[in-house]
């Protein structure tokens, strides 16, 4: 099968199960066609079937605004036509969603019919979704879509909540590919963080307020007062300056190391101990899933889909969002001794196999089946 894939190509986690899921595809003999302004971060070196087409706006000077969308759109019609392309897969509402209706209807001149898939990941429904300027236009592009999936149940119901959808959303989870982490834990990466072997908390995200990092700092500081530890914060955003001044102003710094951004997630997974994510809303959190994926047990919020992810009691624990004494008492139960930690590991690695990417790959193929036949 020929798909075009639309998606950010940056740090992003809708990217990231974009890209993956795209060389997933391909190394199964599918031909894959990525179409995003700038190569996907996690695309990595040449593989057969993968094909990427870039998208450049011009800066003409009149335009104030660099009309991305339309680009998109004529980009996406190229594509389908020049490779013949039998199913286009758009990740993220805006301005993907939208952009590939309008490459459908212009086709449609054509005769030509080319069956849209879009999957929600979340911001693009539960944060801009809530602008009223941008309503119209995702509820026109989720209810044109031939088949629209999301990410979680939890999103799956905010969608239907907050827009008038006439059609049926198929929950497809995030997943993880156990090729990608086997890696080995890098031992000296791990002296430099912890020295004396002491126990590593690690956050990963992009710095949004969504992500609450601040509180990441206040749990650290409240297990310190019972266990010696180190902090590690991946990745960068709007809310790292004021996070460092926060550990700075408690006198943290010398206990925390901020790596900015990474390629590669799992090698500071793989030298973690706990991951703390307490966001304020998350429709997956594939982040904590690649942290179970690699036996990382996981402290998170209880809200959006963290839930469905992450197993009270199993996987890690959830607790209410901004609860800081919940959340320490959460880590400082993982790593209680070192029985009550290795039961954790090998639970949360129990609970990560239900998203291995082999079990999720068959429900985008019959998406993808089913729409060709009908075609
Ligand atoms: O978390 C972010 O801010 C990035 C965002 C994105 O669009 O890439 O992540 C969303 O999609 C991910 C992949 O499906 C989900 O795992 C994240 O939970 C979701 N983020 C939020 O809902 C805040």
């Amino acid at each position: 099968m020929k798909i075009a894939m639309v998606c950010y190509p940056t740090f992003g986690g809708s990217g990231v199960v974009a890209t993956e899921l795209g060389k997933a595809l391909a190394s199964r003999g599918h031909e894959i066609h990525f179409i995003t302004y700038n190569t996907p971060v996690r695309l990595g070196s040449f593989k057969s079937g993968i094909f990427y087409h870039e998208v450049r706006v011009s800066d003409y000077p009149l335009f104030d605004y660099p009309p991305y969308e339309l680009v998109l759109a004529s980009k996406m019609v190229e594509v389908i036509k020049d490779h013949d392309i039998d199913i286009l897969h758009v990740h993220y509402a805006i301005p993907h969603a939208s952009a590939a209706i309008t490459a459908k209807k212009i086709l449609a001149e054509e005769e030509s019919d080319i069956p849209i898939v879009t999957t929600l990941h979340g911001t693009d429904i539960t944060l801009l979704g809530k602008d009223v300027s941008f309503e119209p236009v995702i509820s026109y592009a989720i209810n044109k879509s031939d088949t629209v999936t999301a990410v979680s149940e939890d999103l799956k119901k905010e969608t239907n909540k907050l827009f008038g959808v006439n059609k049926k959303i198929e929950v497809v989870p995030n997943f993880f590919c156990p090729s990608h982490i086997e890696i080995e834990a890098d031992e000296e990466f791990r002296k430099c963080i912890a020295p004396n072997s002491e126990p590593i908390l690690t956050h990963i995200s992009n710095f949004r307020p969504v992500k609450r990092v601040k509180d990441v700092i206040l749990v650290f500081e409240q297990v310190l007062k019972q266990k010696e530890c180190r902090l590690l914060l991946v990745g960068d955003g709007p809310d790292r300056a004021s996070a460092e001044h926060l550990c700075r102003e408690k006198g943290l710094e010398s206990k925390v190391t901020f790596l900015g951004k990474v390629k590669n997630p799992i090698e500071p997974l793989m030298i973690s101990d706990v991951f703390i994510l307490p966001s304020e809303s998350e429709s997956f959190g594939l982040a904590a899933l690649e942290a179970m994926a690699v036996g990382v047990p996981v402290i998170a919020t209880n809200a959006g889909g963290l839930p469905e992810v992450v197993i009270e009691g199993k996987s890690g624990f959830l607790s209410d969002i901004g609860d800081i004494n919940s959340m320490a008492y959460g880590v400082q139960t993982i790593l209680k001794d070192d029985h009550t930690f290795s039961e954790f590991k090998s639970s949360t690695l129990e609970c990560a196999q239900r998203f291995r990417i082999d079990s999720v790959l068959p429900k985008y193929l019959n998406i993808y089946n089913q729409l060709t036949s009908e075609k």
